[in-house]
């Protein structure tokens, strides 16, 4: 339904451009939250996705309206001037009868409090009309195609947010009637300039080299640039080695590295991608509050769970950045990311 719709409104302002004078100045313009399809195979080359506003930054007049089209999981959330973005997650009630796969309580129980997504993104609120003073936040859930409009009513500078991914963030200038702004010929260019920087990043950090004994989740450049994979995606180490899966420090994402067998963790996947409550084993490190680092072997937790939970590089987050996991016992570990179960690496662990 939403496609259509857009589709047919696409088609009512084809028109309605033809039918203006030259002279008239755009009522709308377009903005990608991500990459705008066009430039998607490039960056998928790469496996590289942008948690960006594209073009990052719009001038329009006052009246005018922007329209968001949503290329991947990504909100537009427009606070009052000075104001910041809405949390994505929040804290909830103590965490209680969360076990094992041998039946065990896991070290969280009592302990922390459950962590979930912001009930204030499960839908739209502020209405389309905004003039500096009042939020209007798209929510969740926004994926591709979904389309967002916004009027602009008072001439200022407004930055706005994605309440998914921390640091993304754009900004629309709003001038009044008379003063000048950019044609549709030179915002297309703008756009290529963006677009092409870009790729130029992800083919640079899709050549990353992570040495020792680590592994970065991602690895994450500028202008909200990632490629999505374990750097390196497969380790070898001896018995009782200890690594360090860490986020990149640019990053805007949440990741995590997690162990065992495969239809556990597409259980836990299938959790936090989903409507909440999310699992809480796929949040939590599996075993950080008594042993650091995690211990794993492959009858750790029964089956050979092991998790660092989610980690970013947010400092106004509780989430760690890092964590590590001691190997004690020879084998091969398949693991992924639970956010993204595309991310999937191997630790082969030698006598
Ligand atoms: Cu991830």
């Amino acid at each position: 339904m939403v496609r259509r719709t857009g589709v047919f409104v696409a088609a009512l302002f084809a028109v309605a451009a033809v039918a203006l004078p030259a002279s008239a100045s755009a009522a709308l313009k377009t903005v990608y939250a991500g990459p705008p399809p066009s430039a998607q195979p490039a960056l998928q080359q790469y496996g590289a996705d942008v948690n960006n506003f594209f073009r990052h930054r719009v001038t329009i007049h006052e009246g005018d309206t922007v329209e968001w089209s949503v290329q991947g999981f990504h909100t537009i959330d427009i606070p009052p001037v000075g104001q910041g973005d809405l949390p994505l997650i929040l804290p909830g009630p103590i965490v209680t009868g969360v076990n094992d796969a041998a039946g065990n309580r896991f070290w969280f129980n009592g302990k922390v409090p459950s962590i979930n997504l912001n009930p204030a993104l499960f839908g739209p609120s502020g209405g389309s009309s905004y003039n500096g003073t009042a939020r209007v936040d798209s929510g969740l859930p926004l994926g591709p195609p979904a389309r967002f409009k916004v009027t602009f009513t008072k001439a200022g500078t407004y930055t706005y947010f994605c309440d998914v991914h921390a640091g993304m963030q754009g900004t629309i200038v709003v001038r009044e009637p008379r003063q000048p702004i950019p044609s549709a010929a030179q915002d297309a260019r703008a756009l290529n300039r963006q677009v092409n920087r870009a790729v130029r990043i992800a083919k640079r950090l899709s050549q990353t080299v992570v040495t020792g004994n680590n592994v970065d989740l991602g690895s994450a450049g500028p202008q909200g640039v990632e490629v999505f994979a374990m750097f390196p995606s497969s380790l070898t180490v001896h018995r009782g080695t200890v690594v360090r899966f860490s986020m990149t420090p640019l990053s805007r994402e949440v990741h995590t590295a997690a162990f065992g067998p495969q239809d556990y963790l597409n259980m836990l996947s299938n959790s936090v991608g989903g409507p909440p409550p999310w699992d809480q084993q796929a949040v939590y490190p599996s075993d950080r509050a008594t042993v650091n680092p995690i211990p794993l072997t492959p009858t750790t937790h029964g089956n050979g769970f092991g998790n660092t939970g989610f980690m970013d590089s947010d400092a106004t987050t509780p989430l760690p950045t890092s964590g590590q996991i001691k190997f004690n016992a020879p084998g091969t570990y398949h693991y992924q990311c639970l956010i993204h179960p595309f991310m999937t690496g191997t630790i082969t662990v030698t006598p």
